[in-house]
């Protein structure tokens, strides 16, 4: 990020992602290969997540803002006018402005990692609402955040759509509401999606299109370390998969070789027999109690639910 002179990645001499490599030499050396699913949001990777966001078969981002459209007046009574809304990971979506026109709310502070995307973003909501004070932050939201004093006395809403929580296992999902107590304090409030359980097939479907744009948002990542790690992985021998475990009620996004496989990942050699698989992402799904649990863990009481048509997506308020 050229613009802000704050680098929030650190890299080696040679311009290598340090926490990248790391993350990948250490998960390609595991029995069940792994790469965390955070490596999967470069500037390619994000630019296929919002094309996978308009696919016929990715519901969540359309049943959430189904929510978002119907129920702003249910919004509106429960959370007042008098709050800052903190966003954590300011979205380039339609979704805020549907909150902000519905709440109406005293401040707007986006939170995001990558600054241009924050500048982007907090550019386009000064011109949609011209009178709403917006204060962009770039911060690591996984650790707490100092919000900026003209913000300090007024009472938060925090909101975290896209059910991106459900991308965390439990243990960081109960880290990361206990942070987002911490950064928003005593008084707040919490606006989040979760993505609910649902038909098999319908899930699958939504994370293995027809049109292979989640497949391309997969591999994308294995591209992202031969380019960047000095990588050798035949991307065009692993094939994209998309399967539900049940047991931990999540869709998992896997890369499974179709032969057996050697390569070199940052001067390092691996192997991968024929069929077996890197694990990239987790998308945990929830029901009414599994979502009450996880927040109540995580130092926040659910106060009211709101689904779409279907049911298939829930907006969650909840208090700190
Ligand atoms: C960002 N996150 C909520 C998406 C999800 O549905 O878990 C990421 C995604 N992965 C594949 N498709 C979409």
């Amino acid at each position: 990020d050229g613009n802000s002179g704050l680098e929030l990645v650190d890299r080696d001499e040679e311009g290598v992602d340090r926490a990248f490599r790391a993350d990948v030499l250490t998960g390609l050396s595991e029995a069940q290969k792994a790469i965390p699913a955070r490596w999967l949001y470069d500037d390619a990777g994000s630019q296929l997540f919002e094309d996978i966001t308009e696919l016929p078969e990715y519901y969540p981002t359309r049943a959430e803002t189904e929510i978002l459209t119907a129920r702003g007046a249910d919004f509106a009574l429960s959370i007042g006018s008098d709050r800052a809304v903190v966003e954590f990971g300011s979205g380039s979506s339609v979704k805020t402005p549907l909150l902000l026109r519905a709440i109406n709310p005293a401040a707007y502070v986006p939170l995001d990692i990558s600054g241009d995307f924050l500048r982007a973003a907090a550019a386009d909501l000064s011109t949609k609402f011209p009178g709403l004070p917006v204060y962009p932050v770039e911060a690591d939201f996984m650790r707490k955040v100092a919000l900026p004093q003209a913000v300090a006395d007024m009472p938060k809403l925090g909101f975290f759509p896209g059910s991106t929580i459900g991308n965390m296992v439990a243990r960081t999902a109960v880290d990361l509401l206990r942070t987002m107590r911490e950064t928003l304090g005593a008084g707040s409030q919490l606006l989040i999606g979760m993505d609910l359980i649902k038909d098999t097939g319908v899930l699958e479907a939504a994370y293995d299109d027809e049109a292979g744009v989640t497949a391309e948002f997969n591999l994308n990542v294995a591209r992202r370390i031969n380019r960047e790690l000095r990588g050798t992985i035949p991307v065009d021998d692993l094939r994209h998969r998309a399967r539900w475990n049940d047991n931990f009620a999540r869709i998992e996004m896997h890369l499974e070789a179709q032969r057996d496989l050697e390569f070199n990942v940052a001067g390092r050699a691996f192997a991968m027999a024929k069929g077996e698989t890197i694990h990239t992402e987790n998308s945990h799904k929830f029901d009414r109690r599994s979502s009450a649990i996880l927040l109540l863990a995580g130092g926040w009481t659910p106060v009211q639910r709101w689904t779409d048509e279907e049911g298939r997506f829930s907006l969650i308020l909840a208090d700190a």
